[in-house]
Order: structure tokens, then sequence, then C-alpha cells
């Protein structure tokens, strides 16, 4: 086989453990959203090839202050989306874009880019 060849074959396994690692390990870190004096819960989100944390644990009926720090220019993470809120807003790059919500109900809530590539989930609690 040409070089070319096992080129191919050693980027193709890496993605494949890439892909593992990232959807089976990475996704079970749950943060804590810190609560401040005032009652809110406020999380800092970085976005860079993913959301991290991606996901994240806050209670219901209390205001959420997410704070999306994007340090890329990838226009993958451009936008971000909270399909069940309708909610969709524009991230700049190398910026922080603050979104408040107050969850309602518990359970899970997705948020995507704007191609739902990147995914990340607030699981409300009571
Ligand atoms: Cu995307």
């Amino acid at each position: 086989m040409s070089m070319m060849e096992w080129m191919v074959i050693i980027g193709g396994i890496a993605a494949i453990i890439w892909i593992n690692w990232y959807f089976f390990l990475a996704r079970q870190v749950v943060s804590n959203a810190a609560i401040a004096l005032e009652g809110i819960q406020e999380v800092a989100i970085v976005v860079e090839g993913g959301y991290h944390p991606a996901l994240v644990s806050v209670k219901r009926g209390k205001l959420v202050r997410l704070v999306f720090d994007r340090r890329e220019r990838s226009g993958c993470s451009e936008e971000i989306l909270f399909p069940d809120l309708g909610v969709r807003k524009f991230l700049p790059p190398f910026r922080k874009t603050t979104i408040e919500l107050t969850p309602t109900e518990t359970g899970d809530l997705e948020f995507t880019c704007g191609m739902s590539m990147l995914r990340g989930r607030l699981i409300v609690q009571d």
C-alpha cells in the first residue's frame, strides 16, 4: 500500500477513537451551575469544537444565565439554538454571549449549533 493509503487508514482509525471518546466518555461529565447570591444560576460554556461543559445541571424555576465563550471562528459554532424554546442566537468569535432563560419543566433541554452537529444539554431538576 502507498503512504497515502496508510495515512487515510490511520486517520480513519483516529477519527473512530475520537468519536467514541466524544460521545461515550466526554458526555458523561456533568457540571453543576454555580448559584450566585441573587439566586441566578450562572454557567460559563466554552465553545471550541464543541461545548465545554456539554452537560449542565440546573434547577427548575430559577433564572439560568449561560455565558457562551466562543474561542474559534469555525462556521459550525457561529449559531446557538435552543429548539424547544425557539431561541436562536449568533455567537461572535472571541466574544462572550449571554443567554438567559428560566426552565419551567424538569427534563432535558437541548442546545445545538445551527446544523445540530454540536450538542449540549441542560438537565433541569427540582
Ligand atoms: Cu455546526
